[in-house]
């Protein structure tokens, strides 16, 4: 078999099929990267979304018997929303990060995968192959860095030099031998942008992440939102784009090569209100698509709520106060109590306590306790009545 020129029926059939970027890298163990993710276990830096052992996510000879080579695919997503609905009072709107625009990415990417292979079985015989997008074991980032998508950056993303790190990430092991790629060299230099722009501090390092502390990680909890983070979170409902926002390498970069992509900007910077009543059924059939709907509506509800106290929109209250006395989750009675009580309508604290008398979950009952502190808060400062005018 002529593997070189196989290797450029690859990258023309990909061109075809809309694979924007194509790599090539060997099986052998990603050695580096298994030290990293030592190193981030020990410092529970780790989200819970990974999967696999540690061995599993670096050895990718363990998910294809006679695993020859690894090729990495690259799909750019757009970065700019036309037609931005306006977020005004009484009609508050969230923010969703830019990789949870369009169709899911996992579809799309593997529906490209799923091609390439079939390609792939047609000319080679006994070909076999294992594809990972995302949810599988083997690091995509490390992957690609090694079949010289792009390279490292210190936001932790893969920077392509031509669609910045708008891009996402898939792989197939493969059983044939292709020659691997070049990787590409740093590209970040001195420069600490992201670092500097992260909120919270999540960025320790170059490349190196406390998820724990990470915004675009906290929208995906389905607990309550740590004090700390609550202010932070503005009207952001999943993910978050400043580590990659402020990167030099993003500047200008809009590409709207797929139409599955194409973000709709009523999902791309929802309606906060009507998030908070939606039915499982709507729910599934405005939202199903987009990745972001992966961990279901109750993060997304609380994020709206979250957002809706950030803006102090007393035209929610009513809502609020309905899922405060009555969703049967916790989480959300006691977010919605803390958001009545910082939106700070002057019936406000008279809601949370008659709420109080029946509430029995202790949870709940020290969120409507930090809902009243911002009676005394505002009352200290003058903001409630102004509020209320
Ligand atoms: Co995510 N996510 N994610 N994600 N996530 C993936 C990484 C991936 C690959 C999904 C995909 O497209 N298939 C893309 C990345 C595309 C790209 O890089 N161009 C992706 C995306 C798009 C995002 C977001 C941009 C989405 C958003 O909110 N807008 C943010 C970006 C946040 C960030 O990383 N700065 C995002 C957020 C998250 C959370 C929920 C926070 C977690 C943790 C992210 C993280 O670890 N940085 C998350 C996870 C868990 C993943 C997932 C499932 C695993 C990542 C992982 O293994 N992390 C991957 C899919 C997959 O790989 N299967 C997607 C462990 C660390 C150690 O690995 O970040 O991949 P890594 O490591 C690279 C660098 O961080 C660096 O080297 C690695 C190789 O490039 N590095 C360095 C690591 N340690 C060290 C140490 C030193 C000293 C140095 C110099 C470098």
């Amino acid at each position: 078999m002529a593997y070189n020129t196989l290797k450029q029926d690859i990258i023309d059939y990909a061109e075809k099929i809309g694979i924007d970027k194509i790599g090539f890298g060997s099986v052998d163990p990603f050695t580096q990267m298994k030290a990293r993710l030592k190193a981030q276990q020990e410092k529970n830096y780790q989200s819970g979304f990974e999967k696999g052992t540690i061995e599993e996510r670096t050895e990718p000879a363990m998910h294809l018997t006679g695993a020859e080579s690894i090729i990495s695919i690259a799909l750019a997503y757009p970065s700019r929303l036309t037609d931005r609905p306006a977020n005004k009072r009484g009609a508050r709107r969230g923010n969703v990060c830019r990789a949870s625009w369009g169709v899911d990415y996992h579809v799309v990417l593997n529906e490209k995968l799923n091609r390439l292979h079939a390609f792939l079985e047609n000319r080679v015989p006994g070909f076999r192959s294992k594809i990972m997008v995302d949810t599988g074991e083997l690091p995509d980032r490390a992957v690609a860095e090694r079949a010289g998508i792009g390279f490292s950056g210190k936001n932790c993303s893969i920077i392509t030099p031509e669609f910045g790190s708008y891009v996402y990430l898939g792989e197939m092991i493969t059983n044939i031998p292709l020659e691997p790629d070049e990787m590409l060299e740093d590209g970040c230099g001195d420069c600490t942008k992201c670092i500097d722009a992260c909120p919270t501090g999540a960025l320790v390092g170059p490349g190196q992440l406390n998820t724990t502390n990470c915004i675009a990680f906290l929208t995906q909890t389905k607990d309550y939102l740590p004090d700390e983070f609550r202010s932070v979170l503005g009207n952001q409902l999943y993910g978050f784009d400043t580590c990659q926002l402020v990167c030099p390498y993003n500047k200008g970069v809009d590409f709207h090569l797929h139409e599955a992509f194409e973000p709709k900007p009523d999902l791309a910077k929802p309606e906060l209100l009507p998030l908070l009543t939606i039915s499982n059924r709507e729910f599934k059939e405005t939202f199903g698509e987009m990745a972001g709907s992966w961990r279901g509506k109750k993060p997304l509800q609380r994020n709206a709520i979250l957002a809706l106290g950030h803006y102090r929109e007393v035209s929610s209250i009513e809502t609020l106060a309905t899922l405060m006395r009555k969703d049967p989750r916790p989480v959300i009675r006691g977010t919605a109590a803390f958001a009545i009580g910082k939106i700070g309508r002057e019936d406000s604290y008279e809601l949370i306590r008659e709420a109080m008398i029946k509430e029995e979950d202790a949870t709940v009952m020290k969120e409507m306790e930090k809902g009243l502190e911002f009676e005394a808060i505002y009352a200290d400062n003058g903001k409630l009545k102004a509020r209320t005018e």
